[in-house]
C-alpha cells in the first residue's frame, strides 16, 4: 500500500471533482481518493506504481492539469 498526492489544476465545481475521481479511479490498483476542491488536490492511495504518469495523463485527457505533489 502506497500513495500519490498530485496538485490538479482547474477544478471549479463538485461536478469537477467527480470527473477527477473517476478519472483517478480507473487507474488499477487505487483503493482509494480523497479530492481537495479548495486546495486543488488529490490524494490516491493503493496498490500504485510509484509513476504518476498515469494518473496525470488520465487527468489531462479530462482536461485538468496535473502534476505530483511531494510533502516532504
Ligand atoms: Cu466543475
Amino acid at each position: 500500500m502506497n500513495s500519490i498526492d498530485l496538485n490538479v489544476k482547474g477544478m471549479s465545481c463538485q461536478s469537477c471533482v467527480k470527473h477527477v475521481e473517476n478519472a483517478i479511479k480507473s487507474i488499477t490498483g487505487v483503493t482509494m481518493v480523497v479530492v481537495d476542491l479548495t486546495g486543488g488536490r488529490a490524494h490516491i492511495e493503493g496498490e500504485l506504481e510509484e509513476d504518476a504518469q498515469p494518473f496525470i495523463k488520465a487527468l489531462e485527457l479530462e482536461g485538468y492539469e496535473a502534476f505530483e505533489y511531494r510533502d516532504t
